[in-house]
Order: C-alpha cells, then sequence, then structure tokens
C-alpha cells in the first residue's frame, strides 16, 4: 500500500507541477522559485502522502489549494527570514548543536512587556541562551484562560503583552543575536471567543463543521467510556452544553481541557487548511519553532483514549512538509505527555516512515530523574530509559527539569515490575513524597488535579521547593540547604548532557521558589500551576554574580554546564545516549560518542551518601578525564569514578 501511495502522489504532482512553474516564477522570480519547486519535489509525498489518509476525497483540489497556500506565504516571506531560510538550508540540524540550549519564560512574569525583552539578552546571552520560548502570548480570551492556552485570535499578541510589531521586532533581535524564538501553537482547540468558533455558533457556512457537537449524551457518553480526564476537578469529562449550538436547540461540545477550550474538528480538510494559513502567518512573523501543544488529542475514534491515534501524526506530517516549502527554517516541537510507546512516533517513527517533529519533549526523562531523587537510586530510571526506543538520528529530544505544567507520574507497570516495584504505589509514594505529606521528605509541592476516584494525582511545584530548597530556607538548615542546591544542580547536569536541547525553566537559574500571589487573583486562583509559574525576582537576579549566595551558586554551576556543553561534540544530539548498566544502584550514568569525536559518559549519584562505579567494565572506553565535576578533586581513580553524595561527573576520552 505504501508503495501505491508513492505511485499516486507521483502522479498528482505530475498533475501540479506544469501550472505551478509560472505561478511560482511570476510571484516569487526565478531564483526563489527554482529553490520553491526543489522543496515542492522533495516534500511533495510527505504532503500528498497523509492528505490521501486523511481526506481521500477530492484530493487533488485540497493539495493544490494547500499549496497554493504555501506558495503564497513563500511571496509573502520578508527577506530578513529568506536568508535565516537559507542558512537553515545549509545547517538543517542546526537544533542538534551543542551550543543549543533552551530558556523558557512568560513575557511579562520575566521582563513586563515584549518591548523590554530586548534589554533582557544579555542575561540569557550569560546562560548560554541561543533559543527561547516564550509562553503563550497570542490574543487569549478575557478572565480565565488557562495561561495563554484559549486563544481568541492567532493574529494578535495578548495587548497586555504588546503587539505584533513588538513581537517581530523580539524575532529579529535574536535572530541578530543567532538565537531563535519559540512560540506555543495552541491547534487541538480554540477559545469559545475565537471567529471561528463564534461563525460556527452562528450558522456562518465557512466555518460548517469547526467544531463538534451532540445534540444528546449518547455520543458524548460512548466516547466518555473510553476517555481519561484531563482536568477532573474542575472540569470533569470532555463535552460542554453549550445552550447556543446547533441554531438554539443546544449541544454537547467537544472540549477535552476546560469549558471554554473548544476542540477543533480536524476531520474536517477546512479546519487543516485553516490551521495551515495560521502556522504560515505565524512564521512570517519570524517565529522559528513552533511548540505543538497538546496535539495527542487531535483526533478522535470511538472506543479509544482519543489519543495518540494514527491520524494525529498524518495530520502533524502534512502540516511539517507543506511549511517547509514556506518556510524551511522553521521546526516543531511535540508537546505529547504521553507513555515512551506513544512518545517517539512523533519525531516521525511512526508506521509510514516520514519526517514529523524535529523535537519532542522528554517526559520520560524528567519524570525519572524526579522519581530518582525521591528514592535516592537510579534503579527505575536506568530500567525504563534503557529501554526506550531510538529516535531517528535528524531529530532531538527537548530535555527539562522543569515547566509550566504539572508533574504526571508517567511510571509504566512494566518497568516498576523490572525493579520489583509495584507501578500504581510507586506512583502514589511520588505524590505523598513530593507534596511533603511523607515523613522524611525534602519536598514542598503540592497536589494538582486529585481525582478522588482513582486515586490519581500529579504534582505541582517549583524546582526548588521540590528540591528541598525551600524547606531548608524556611527551617534555615544550612545542611539540608547544600543538599537541595546540589539536586537542583545535579537535574541539569543530566538534562544539559542526556543528548537535545536543554530548556532551562524561568527562575530555575535563581532556585526561585513557589510563588503564591496566583491566590489573590480569581482568574487563577483555582489553578495551583501558577505555584511555579513565578515573577522574575530582580533582587535575587542581583545576587546572580556573588558566590556566596544560593542564587550565585545554581546561576555560576547552569553558567557553566552550557558553556562546557558548547565545546563538547559528543553532545552533539546525534550521538544518542547509551544508558550504562553500571554495578552501583544509586548512579545513574549514560554515554554517547558523536560519529568524530571519542566517549562521553555522564554520572549522577541519587544517593545522599557517596557512590562508586567501575567503568573499566563496560568496555569500549579509553581513558577518560573529567570535564565537569561537581567536586574536586578528579573524580577518577583506578579505573572507577568515584561520586559523593548527590554529586555529578562529565567525563570524556
Ligand atoms: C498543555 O498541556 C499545556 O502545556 C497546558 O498548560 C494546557 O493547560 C493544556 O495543554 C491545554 O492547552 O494535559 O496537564 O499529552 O498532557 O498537552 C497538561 C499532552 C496537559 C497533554 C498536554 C496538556
Amino acid at each position: 500500500p505504501d508503495a501505491e501511495r508513492r505511485r499516486r502522489a507521483a502522479a498528482a504532482l505530475r498533475r501540479l507541477r506544469p501550472a505551478l512553474v509560472g505561478e511560482a516564477e511570476q510571484v516569487l522570480g526565478r531564483a526563489e522559485a527554482v529553490a520553491f519547486l526543489a522543496r515542492l519535489d522533495l516534500w511533495f509525498a510527505d504532503v500528498h502522502g497523509p492528505l490521501d489518509a486523511l481526506y481521500p476525497g477530492a484530493l487533488d483540489e485540497l493539495v493544490a489549494r494547500l499549496v497554493r497556500s504555501a506558495l503564497r506565504a513563500a511571496a509573502e516571506r520578508p527577506a530578513d527570514l529568506r536568508e535565516t531560510d537559507r542558512r537553515r538550508e545549509v545547517d538543517p540540524r542546526w537544533y542538534q548543536d551543542p551550543r543549543m540550549v533552551g530558556y523558557v519564560a512568560y513575557t511579562d512574569r520575566f521582563c513586563g512587556t515584549l518591548d523590554a525583552l530586548p534589554a533582557q539578552l544579555d542575561y540569557l546571552a550569560e546562560l548560554g541562551v541561543s533559543y527561547l520560548h516564550l509562553m503563550p502570548l497570542l490574543r487569549p480570551r478575557e478572565g480565565e484562560n488557562d495561561g495563554g492556552y484559549a486563544v481568541a485570535d492567532y493574529r494578535s499578541v495578548d495587548p497586555r503583552l504588546g503587539t505584533m510589531d513588538d513581537l517581530e521586532k523580539v524575532a529579529r533581535a535574536l535572530r541578530d543575536r543567532g538565537m531563535s524564538l519559540c512560540v506555543d501553537l495552541v491547534l487541538n482547540h480554540t477559545a469559545r471567543e475565537h471567529p471561528w468558533a463564534q461563525g460556527w455558533l452562528a450558522g456562518d457556512p465557512a466555518y460548517a463543521d469547526f467544531y463538534l457537537v451532540f445534540g444528546d449524551r449518547t455520543m458524548p457518553d460512548a466516547y466518555e467510556a473510553t476517555i481519561a480526564e484531563v482536568f477532573p476537578d474542575r472540569a470533569p469529562g470532555s463535552f460542554t452544553w453549550v445552550p447556543e449550538a446547533q441554531g438554539g436547540a443546544g449541544g454537547w461540545v467537544w472540549t477535552t481541557f476546560w469549558a471554554y477550550q473548544w476542540d477543533l474538528n480536524y476531520a474536517n480538510p477546512n479546519v487543516f487548511a485553516a490551521m495551515l494559513e495560521t502556522i504560515l502567518w505565524l512564521a512570517n512573523r519570524g517565529i522559528e519553532i513552533f511548540r505543538m501543544d497538546a496535539v495527542p488529542f487531535m483526533w478522535k475514534r470511538l472506543g479509544t483514549p482519543c489519543m495518540n491515534q494514527p491520524e494525529v501524526h498524518d495530520l502533524i506530517q502534512a502540516l511539517h512538509a507543506l511549511v517547509k516549502l514556506a518556510a524551511p527554517a522553521t521546526v516543531f516541537k511535540a508537546e505529547a505527555i504521553v507513555s515512551p510507546e506513544d512518545l517517539v512516533p512523533y519525531l516521525g517513527g511512526h508506521a509510514r516512515y516520514r519526517p514529523e517533529c524535529e523535537l519532542a519533549y522528554h517526559n520520560q526523562l524528567m519524570v525519572m530523574l524526579w522519581s530518582s531523587l525521591a528514592t535516592k537510586d537510579a534503579r527505575l530510571a536506568t530500567a525504563s530509559l534503557g529501554r526506550m526506543r531510538p529516535i531517528p538520528p535528524e531529530t532531538s529530544w527537548a530535555t527539562y527539569v522543569r515547566c509550566h505544567d504539572d508533574i504526571g507520574w508517567a511510571v509504566s507497570d512494566i518497568d516498576a515490575a523490572a525493579v520489583g516495584w509495584d507501578g500504581a504505589g510507586h506512583r502514589r509514594f511520588l505524590n505523598d513524597f513530593y507534596a511533603g505529606r511523607f515523613p522524611v521528605s525534602f519536598a514542598r509541592g503540592a497536589l494538582f488535579q486529585e481525582n478522588l476516584e482513582t486515586g490519581d494525582a500529579r504534582i505541582s511545584g517549583s524546582a526548588a521547593s521540590l528540591c528541598g530548597i525551600t524547606d531548608a530556607r524556611e527551617r534555615d538548615d544550612p545542611v539540608a540547604l547544600e543538599l537541595g542546591i546540589r539536586r537542583l544542580v545535579l537535574l541539569h547536569a543530566v538534562t544539559y548532557a542526556w543528548g537535545g536541547v536543554p530548556l532551562l525553566y524561568m527562575g530555575d537559574e535563581l532556585a526561585l521558589g513557589d510563588d503564591t500571589r496566583y491566590l489573590d487573583d480569581p482568574a487563577l486562583a483555582q489553578d495551583n500551576r501558577w505555584m511555579h509559574r513565578p515573577w522574575m525576582d530582580p533582587r535575587a537576579q542581583a545576587r546572580r554574580h556573588d558566590p556566596s549566595t544560593v542564587e550565585g551558586r545554581v546561576f555560576g554551576w547552569l553558567r557553566t554546564l552550557a558553556h562546557t556543553r558548547r565545546e563538547l561534540l559528543a553532545l552533539h544530539a546525534v550521538a544518542a545516549p547509551e544508558v550504562l548498566d553500571l554495578d552501583d544502584p544509586h548512579v545513574l550514568g549514560w554515554r554517547r560518542r558523536h560519529p568524530r569525536s571519542g566517549w562521553f559518559v555522564g554520572l549522577v549519584n541519587m544517593a545522599e551518601h557517596p557512590a562508586s562505579v567501575d567503568l573499566s567494565a563496560l568496555g569500549g572506553l579509553g581513558e577518560l578525564e573529567t570535564v565537569l565535576a561537581s567536586d574536586e578533586p578528579r573524580q577518577m581513580r583506578d579505573g572507577r569514578a568515584h561520586l559523593p553524595g548527590l554529586g555529578f561527573a562529565w567525563l570524556a576520552e
């Protein structure tokens, strides 16, 4: 069937191409038209194949319409972005370079407004940042808006932050310093106030079938029988009764997340076309990396969890290939917080292999790191990370310690059983531990979305509070504080060397603790994820160069990790990590090697007491030198690596 699909794609290209040659020359000029058509030839099968699977009816017409959207966007692409395109086409794997370090921030909480951002670039440069993810900034609905994930207009900026013009200036200022702008694309749903939703409600034929609605509970009940709830405590179920729907008769609208976030109906090709236009337009404003929000939910199928359906991959693959036609500098990052088996396909490992997202959040690594700190050993991490399928070589992980969301304990029962634990029991332990309910816990987090029916819950809290820094500061305990700092540094020593783009979450470079001011804002108070979305503290920032302060120590380490990373070819993302089987269960170790480098070995000791591991037993390793380590003196002795409690070492041949 795959060969048959490719034949159909080739035939479709033969039908479409002749007309496009002239059109492209007319709107792009000769040289740019040659490039556009070369991209069309390169990507056409990846455009046509998935659309063939998704929308078999009137396919030629649809493909022609979408390719012409891309051509129009290519013609409108500003000159400086075309220069970026040229550079990225010469170096298409730019995002794998060890110089890549990401920073994730809310514009208002970081620096107020967009026009104040360029003045902060020196600060980011200190941290070695080359990629800036600004949290949702497109115009959201008024009032509650899920931190901007309920978009009312994709083509304007939240007026509290500035204008689209300001955003373009930020993108340009970043580009001038070799930094890339990443912005969220919330494509599973819009706010109910979005013109598409309002047009659909009003019965405007242009928006017919843009959303999913059912007149009674029959279908919603049937679907919900196999769907897990995302926000069980305040948004139970996946449907919301909307009295104005269906011409005033009312109906149950599909709302996976909050009631005001309406899921788009991607079974309708007009929705796909509208989202493509949106991405192309935003790419031309200077956004280089799109964080593809909540992609697992984009396709619904009765009798399934309505996540990770094969059509989701077809949708992203087709969007990806079409965007490449117009804006080749653009990269997609998948936000799919799902099991490792379901996650890897977002990087293109899907059955019919096609490029999909270049980057994806490494949720499994993040969860395993926190699990290891709580249990003070590395067995579960070693088992679970060791059995993950490798990712395609042209893709990379986005590795992270904390982000703006809660932590859901993606501990599979199989992995738990491999180390003799009970999956459900361990997940419960992690919730108790990080919520500070467990007697010896150092953490001060809080439960998020506790589901009283299933006993499930997730964890909110800043890295500093989950690492024990907050608790130690409040108790004024210098020994505990030391351990907390070591935990925070250790976690980043993994994410900066594991493989891929490390994403530093704003505030963690200064060990900022939880922020309780959200409780005063009625639009935020009910969602405790705001506790770990702090406001930048200029006083803490001012202490960053003072090594006698917590801020100075953590900031200094993060700077060193980034700057050491830059020069290590073995940390190029193409070098996949191999998880090591070590003779001490407290140590997580991995090694990697670029085709043109020697081995790199990373080691972290999750226990509070010293550990040592025999590296000579691994085989294949030459003489290792310490590139960077938590403690002096040299940690390599007699073929063994010695790690103090909560210590780390980066070693290289
Ligand atoms: C994302 O998260 C965002 O990161 C959240 O901040 C939003 O609330 C949400 O989408 C809606 O836009 O369920 O608990 O598998 O886990 O997309 C967070 C992906 C979420 C989901 C993820 C979602």
